[in-house]
């Protein structure tokens, strides 16, 4: 009887746990960003099988875009370098990324303290398996925010 009763919560449980585990998406992922220039992930993972990507961006600082600004920016990992540089001269009003270039893959906009944005992108862009990253463009903070943006 009270094997039974076991079985039975146990299997009570595990239904309460599935409707759960059903509701995350896997192709939308979070990550944050601080006042003292990091991400909160060094790595953000999406199965080869989603069809659309959303990356939420939150900053969980407080300081003015102008100050602590963040984006999060996706390239291939061998084009990281010159994209955060290309973007040097672009200037906030630009989210410092140079307009139409074609190494940016996706990107968010530039936030400050307290905001949230995110980005939505088909996944027809990524090959599965290939080599990608993500950084923040704003000047002097890639050193420390980049990531690895795992496809498949
Ligand atoms: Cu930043």
């Amino acid at each position: 009887m009270t094997l039974m009763h076991t079985t039975l919560a146990a299997v009570a449980l595990t239904g309460l746990a599935l409707p759960l585990t059903a509701y995350a998406d896997p192709c939308k992922v979070e990550i944050s960003g601080n006042d003292l220039l990091q991400y909160d992930k060094q790595e953000l993972a999406v199965p080869a099988t989603c069809k659309e990507i959303t990356v939420t961006l939150h900053h969980a600082g407080k300081q003015p875009r102008e100050a602590m600004g963040h984006d999060w920016v996706l390239v291939k990992t061998p084009d990281l370098t010159a994209v955060d540089q290309a973007g040097l001269g672009a200037g906030l009003a630009n989210n410092y990324l140079p307009s139409g270039d074609k190494r940016v893959l996706a990107h968010t906009k530039v936030i400050g303290g307290g905001e949230t944005t995110s980005v939505t992108f088909s996944a027809a862009i990524l090959r599965k398996g290939g080599d990608y990253s993500y950084l923040c463009t704003f000047p002097g903070h890639s050193a420390l925010m980049h990531g690895k943006f795992k496809f498949g």
